[in-house]
Parts: C-alpha cells; structure tokens; sequence
C-alpha cells in the first residue's frame, strides 16, 4: 500500500512535532466536504491525543492514522547510532483504537499488513459520521539504520 492508495484531499503528515492532529482538524472545519487524512507516530500523536474528543465535539471528522511501535522511534535510531544505546525512548502505548472510542470516534486496530487496505477503506466510509482513528501495530524492531 503506497501513499497513492490513501483517497484523500488533503493529508497532514507528524512522526516528530504533533502537528499533524491539528492541520487536519481544522483543515475538515474548513473545507468539510473533503476527505482530510493526517498520518502520525504514536509518541506524536500522545503529544495532541486530547485534542480527538474537540473533533468529535466539533464534527471534525478526519481520518486519523496513527502507527504504533510504543517507541519514539527516530529518536530511538538517533540514540542508537550515535551513543550505542538508548534512553527513554520506549514506552507503553495506550490502545488508540480504544482511546478513540471512548472519545466519540470509531477507532480501528490493524494487527496484520493484509488488513490495512480494507480497514482504511471501512474508515473512509466512517468518516460521512465520525472522526476515524485507525491504529496501525508496528514493529519497534526494524528501526533502518541511517
Ligand atoms: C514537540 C516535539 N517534541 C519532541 C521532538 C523530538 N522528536 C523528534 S522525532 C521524535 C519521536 C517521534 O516518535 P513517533 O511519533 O512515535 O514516530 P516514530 O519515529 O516512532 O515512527 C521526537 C520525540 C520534536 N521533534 N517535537
Ligand atoms: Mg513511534
């Protein structure tokens, strides 16, 4: 699945600076008649997650995806590469897809690769309703080497 396959009008993008929540809430609010996606690392999107029940208030509803490896993982590598090993950058992820439906959105979590493509299809079509989270499980383990 390429970024080609993600039907959207406007896409935010965060695995370091948590912006990516907010582009695309208020990017719905204001043009609410196209598909607005934003893609996020898990650390960046704990750093906005209470902003997920203000898009259900406000019918901001964006399609959220959010990879999970419980790792801030860029850092992680960073640590790795540089000092050969590594501090405070592994962590217990709450589970989003949960978070997601206790805040007034449906939430989605993907365990295996085959399902990502029609799990992102049943969130698209969600989101005539509801802000959409689909939580995708990633292995912390295969971290490239730069
Ligand atoms: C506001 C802010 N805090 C901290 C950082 C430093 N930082 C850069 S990458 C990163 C980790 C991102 O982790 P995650 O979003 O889970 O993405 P992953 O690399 O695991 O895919 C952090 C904390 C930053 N860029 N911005
Ligand atoms: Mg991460």
């Amino acid at each position: 699945m390429s970024t080609d396959d993600i039907p959207a009008d406007i896409a935010a993008l965060s695995y370091e600076d948590a912006r990516d929540e907010l582009t695309a809430i208020v990017a719905k609010l204001e043009y609410p008649q196209r598909d607005v996606v934003a893609l996020a690392g898990d650390g960046a999107f704990l750093m906005t997650i209470g902003d997920l029940p203000t898009a259900a208030e406000y019918g901001a509803n964006i399609l959220m995806v959010v990879h999970n490896n419980s790792t801030f993982g860029q850092t992680y590598m960073q640590q790795t590469n540089i000092y050969g090993h590594t501090f405070g950058t592994t962590f217990k992820s709450p589970n989003f897809a949960q978070y997601a439906e206790a805040s007034g959105c449906k939430g989605i979590r993907v365990s295996d690769a085959k399902d990502l493509p029609d799990a992102m299809r049943a969130a698209q079509a969600a989101t005539k309703t509801q802000p959409v989270l689909v939580e995708v499980m990633v292995s912390s383990e295969n971290n490239p080497k730069l």
